[in-house]
């Protein structure tokens, strides 16, 4: 830990997660490595809580089981059965607030939160090859249907973050900067780098920044991994990467599509957080394409006949894959991993895993209006589908 600035939350786990490595080889010394993160804890008081309670969650002789499904606004305590206290992305922070993403700054200005819907065309590429990005994490209502403001986690505000476009080899200068009242990180998985360095957390108002160049072309997720992540994750902290391959695809229209669920409590304010009960028991409120349900039912999105179309899919989750699939139509190539090779042909639905991304390819050779879907029906009728209109 550098000694002239003031400690970083993920300084302490990350020491905290070393001292509990030794810890748990000596048994009996459990109540020692508890002390010292206590110790660690005066710093931040809350880590040295989080640690406690989790020990104390240990020894808990009930279990409150989450509820399959329909509890809204659950504030009950999460049940420990559930937890995973040896894992440092777990271990920190969730009995130190609410399981909830109802923070001040999520919950701040929601009568005025605007719907928009999200562009899933691919942006350019840009002529340099380094790009520079310095986001923000912020916490803010954001309105993802006509009736429905979430106190959403995000990155630059919106859910998803921005599309990223870049070319295998590409240098991604990249900084986060916390502008949240809790801590927030970025994990990009187009990236090969030490995690606990790179993807740490910043705590509010200060900023963490890496550097990779990816090594493989593909769909690729990215997301806040602070603790827990799925709730992080569950609250809007999430987006593509896509990186072209040194030789092009060939020309087509190109589309992203980013899956993810929500698991939402009553609404309070005109807001509702997200409950991180109801994502432990994995039955979402809504499912959807770029952050808002059946967005593309009502704009949909618009190709000429004879185009080529490329869809990246990736699936945020935070819980379920996406089982793409589009009506009346068949892809011709679908690259599991890496294009160009990796690729399968003749395809009518592949499942893209949660925090996986694939890429599926049609010739839009018949006109008219092709609904794409999650084929998993219970999560295309919350949310996830679309119109491809062939004109
Ligand atoms: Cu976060």
């Amino acid at each position: 830990m550098s000694s002239h600035r003031p400690p970083l939350l993920s300084d302490l786990l990350a020491e905290a997660s070393e001292e509990s490595v030794a810890a748990r080889s000596l048994s009996g010394n459990r109540r020692q490595f508890l002390a010292k993160a206590s110790r660690l804890g005066l710093l931040l008081p809350v880590a040295g809580a989080a640690l406690e309670a989790c020990y104390k969650d240990e020894k808990a002789s009930t279990v409150s089981k989450p509820t399959a499904q329909g509890d809204s606004a659950s504030t009950a305590a999460i049940a420990p059965s559930h937890q995973n206290p040896d894992s440092r992305a777990d271990t920190a922070l969730h009995t130190a607030h609410t399981p909830s993403s109802a923070t001040g700054p999520a919950l701040a200005g929601a009568s005025s939160a605007a719907f928009h819907r999200y562009d899933p065309a691919l942006p350019p590429l840009g002529s340099s090859r380094t790009l520079t990005l310095h986001w923000k994490a912020k916490e803010a209502p954001i309105k993802i249907s006509a009736s429905t403001v979430v106190a959403g986690w995000t990155f630059e505000g919106d859910i998803p973050g921005p599309i990223v476009h870049c070319r295998v080899g590409d240098t991604i200068d990249f900084t986060l900067t916390v502008e949240g009242a809790i801590p927030h990180s970025m994990d990009f998985h187009a990236a090969q780098i030490d995690p606990k360095t790179a993807f740490r957390s910043a705590a509010p108002g200060q900023s963490v920044s890496y550097t990779f160049r990816p090594k493989y072309p593909g769909a690729f997720l990215y997301h806040c991994g602070s603790a827990p992540v799925l709730m992080h994750l569950g609250s809007g902290m999430f987006g593509a990467i896509i990186v072209d391959p040194v030789e092009p695809l060939a020309a087509a229209k190109e589309f992203v599509l980013v899956q993810n669920e929500y698991y939402l409590a009553a609404a309070a304010n005109g807001v509702q957080a997200s409950d991180y009960n109801k994502m432990l028991a994995m039955n979402p409120d809504m499912v959807c394409f770029n952050g808002r349900p059946n967005q593309y039912i009502d704009a949909p999105i618009r190709v000429k006949r004879g185009d080529r179309v490329r869809f990246f899919v990736v699936s945020a989750g935070p819980s379920h894959p996406c089982n793409f699939h589009i009506v009346g139509e068949q892809f011709d190539t679908v690259y599991l991993g890496a294009p160009p090779t990796s690729a399968i042909h003749g395809v009518q639905t592949f499942s893209v895993a949660p925090g996986g991304g694939m890429i599926f390819e049609l010739v839009a050779d018949v006109a008219g209006a092709f609904p794409f879907v999650n084929h998993g029906f219970g999560h295309g009728q919350k949310g996830a589908i679309g119109v491809m209109l062939v004109e």
